[in-house]
């Protein structure tokens, strides 16, 4: 054998200089073909090689560009953010408004100003010395723990073999180092991991590996993983237990979390180690309301010590406005309101003040990220639209923080972003585009229409902002009631068989028969209205769509929701819902109980209670890991190996078991809907109070 050749460089000829001319095609293909053949084998191979590697980058890169185009392609996670003493009371003793909230809301110029937001009061105390107090809920006393199921299952359910990874289809990632400047032993590198926002990848030497033990434990997993508890079916316990079965989950992930995540984002239950996406102690934040409204006073009174000691915003690191905004602003607002606890306006302060350079845009459109360290902000790197719903679901959050603080600027930018929406071209009958340019204020991706991901929200905080405000604010109901009745004329449709209502998609005038669960926000949003006055048939309509939402369950084989389904429209025996394998995923979700939360209490029929019990019993038989912690799973038709994912998002602390806490609770006036609004991630903020006469 000999060696090949060596060569100190190779020749690459890419045209002929004696072809200037026009050539037909064959003598092109000719000529093309005898070039080929003149090359060296090296030179072709690198050619090849050349080709090859284009083709697998164009490959890569067109789930993004598509789904940048069309705006329809398979969603991705949307993913798709003081010092008084806990006071439990014993059960029965309401929520108690605090002094302050008949304190005329602070003067804010804007388009949506009712006339609670009126002049300021002269006689009022200088708000930087005393702001708005906030309404303090006492709660009942937490009920003594009395575990009465205790059938322990070990289904194979949770196996380590699945595809644990904590990004779900069509998440695009950019990776970048960062040195995260300010404080102390934050001064190092880290490797970012960004989508839609900074996700920060755990630093490798921040959390050791697991141990041999946690190695083994976790390999032991599948065998017998979820210590499920469940009751027999025949069984329906009454209030006391299921607020305790509720109360035992929030324990249970709540240990996987402090055991594994103490202080991080989220909790990866299955390698027991936690995942990054800000930084800034996401699950804690979401969670702290949660553990107060479940009477939890141990668990709260130590994350209170942490945001004490640890919390601190001045760090570089990019976050979502949007995500931030709903999960961090939202919950240390809602506690402040429920405590009392003047740590927690401070804190939302600062946060405040740090995401307000996201608004500095040519057309006052904020960016979706934002250094809340530098004090920059950001579009995506792909892009510079920001998502429809994450520029107009941060407005209940701001209104609140400038009522509070009495700074204006917090309420003049979201109300801005409102007043540019309101007088937008290019709605479809209410509907909304998914997308809106940063530049130039208009929207992009015109016609397609969704009530799912990235414009879910903004539906929902239209009817929010209107109860919020006292119902003064007119554009905003004027949008809502034009909103609900393009949903009805463009994307309500029912199914062939048994006649499902949903609310499908509208791609360029072509209806996609189609439904995120994040839809089943809108039972919930829709009896809210009509409780508040609005037409009796969102009433009908949020029925109908509860009861598919409820299908989309108990289809399935766990008995837990795909994060999308497809209905079927033709007359016939078949199947009314049909799963794509890339929609198989189970996150955790809420809305399903939020909407059910709703409907038990507007209606008091107790079959919504019933349905979110048997959620809750999925979601502690297929998802609930051995020794703390629930999981988002991969297959919610295979009750087998539903394949966990390895992560916990924050919101089933935040969100999902609340919402269940409340639809159980017997007591309407724990946190009374004629009180409060509840923020997209479920933190109550309450109801502004009518300015004094
Ligand atoms: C939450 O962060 C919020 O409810 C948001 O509005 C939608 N997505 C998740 C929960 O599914």
């Amino acid at each position: 054998m000999y060696p090949p050749s060596r060569k100190d460089f190779i020749s690459l000829t890419l045209s002929d200089p004696h072809s200037h001319a026009y050539t037909n095609g064959k003598h092109r293909r000719q000529s093309c073909l005898r070039k080929w053949k003149q090359l060296s084998r090296l030179q072709r191979s690198l050619v090849l090689l050349l080709l090859a590697l284009l083709l697998i980058f164009g490959l890569l890169s067109y789930p993004s560009i598509t789904e940048q185009w069309g705006g329809l392609s398979d969603r991705e996670d949307w993913p798709d953010l003081t010092n008084r003493e806990l006071k439990p009371v014993p059960p029965g003793v309401k929520p108690v408004l605090g002094p302050a909230v008949d304190k005329a809301p602070v003067p804010v110029a804007g388009p949506h100003l009712g006339p609670h937001l009126g002049p300021v009061d002269d006689e009022r105390p200088d708000p930087a010395v005393e702001p708005i107090e906030p309404n303090i809920l006492i709660l009942p006393k937490p009920l003594s723990k009395k575990k009465t199921f205790i059938g322990k299952r070990g289904p194979p359910s949770l196996q380590r073999d699945g595809n644990v990874s904590d990004t779900v289809a069509g998440e695009k990632q950019e990776q970048e180092v960062v040195r995260d400047e300010g404080e102390g032993d934050e001064d190092k590198e880290k490797k970012i991991v960004s989508w839609r926002g900074a996700r920060i990848e755990a630093e490798q030497a921040t959390e050791p590996p697991p141990s041999a033990a946690e190695k083994e434990a976790a390999a032991a997993a599948p065998a017998n993983a979820a210590d499920a508890v469940t009751v027999p079916p025949e069984v329906s316990p009454g209030e006391v237990d299921r607020l305790e079965a509720v109360r035992d989950a929030f324990r249970h992930a709540w240990k996987g979390y402090k055991d594994h995540a103490w202080g991080h984002d989220e909790l990866k239950p299955i390698s027991k180690s936690f995942g990054e996406w800000f930084g800034l102690g996401l699950t804690l934040i979401d969670s702290l309301d949660t553990m107060w409204i479940l009477g939890l006073k141990e668990e709260f009174e130590e994350s209170k010590a942490w945001i004490e000691k640890e919390l601190s915003f001045n760090k570089n690191v990019d976050v979502n406005l949007f995500e931030t905004t709903i999960r961090v602003l939202g919950g240390l607002l809602s506690t402040y309101h429920l405590t009392g606890d003047q740590l927690f306006l401070d804190k939302a302060k600062d946060l405040g003040s740090r995401l307000m350079p996201a608004f500095k845009t040519p057309s006052k459109i904020p960016f979706s990220d934002v250094n809340i360290g530098k004090g920059t902000a950001h579009p995506p790197r792909w892009t510079s639209d920001s998502t429809l719903a994450e520029v107009t679901s941060i407005q209940l959050e701001f209104r609140e923080l400038s009522r509070l603080t009495q700074e204006p600027q917090y309420q003049e930018v979201v109300n801005e972003v409102m007043r540019l929406v309101h007088q937008l071209p290019g709605k479809h009958d209410g509907l909304v585009p998914m997308f809106i340019n940063t530049n130039s204020g208009q929207f992009s991706h015109k016609g397609v229409f969704t009530l799912g991901a990235r414009a879910d929200s903004y539906y929902e905080y239209l009817l929010k902002q209107w109860l919020q405000g006292g119902k003064t604010e007119d554009d905003l109901l004027e949008d809502y009631l034009q909103a609900v009745e393009g949903v009805k004329k463009h994307l309500v449709r029912q199914t062939g068989p048994g006649r499902l209502t949903f609310v499908g998609e509208l791609n360029h005038n072509r209806f996609i028969p189609k439904m995120d669960h994040l839809v089943c926000f809108l039972p919930g949003t829709l009896a809210l209205g009509a409780h508040n006055g609005l037409p009796g048939d969102h009433m009908d309509l949020a029925v109908q769509l509860m009861e598919t939402c409820h299908q989309m369950y108990v289809q399935m084989e766990t008995g837990l929701s795909p994060e999308i389904v497809h209905f079927n429209l033709q007359a016939s025996d078949g199947n009314d819902v049909f799963v794509k394998p890339a929609d198989r995923h189970n996150l955790l979700r809420p809305e399903t109980v939020e909407s059910l939360f709703y409907m038990y209490r507007f209606t008091k029929d107790t079959k919504f209670r019933d349905w979110g019990w048997e959620i809750l019993q999925s979601f502690n038989k297929y998802t609930k890991v051995s020794g703390g912690g629930y999981t988002s799973i991969n297959n919610v038709r295979d009750p087998v190996n539903p394949g966990p994912r390895d992560k916990m998002e924050s919101f089933f602390l935040g969100e999902t078991l609340k919402y269940l806490y409340l639809l159980f609770s017997d007591d309407p006036e724990l946190l009374s809907l004629d009180k409060y609004v509840f923020n997209t991630e479920a933190h109550p903020l309450p109801i502004w109070p009518p300015p004094p006469k």
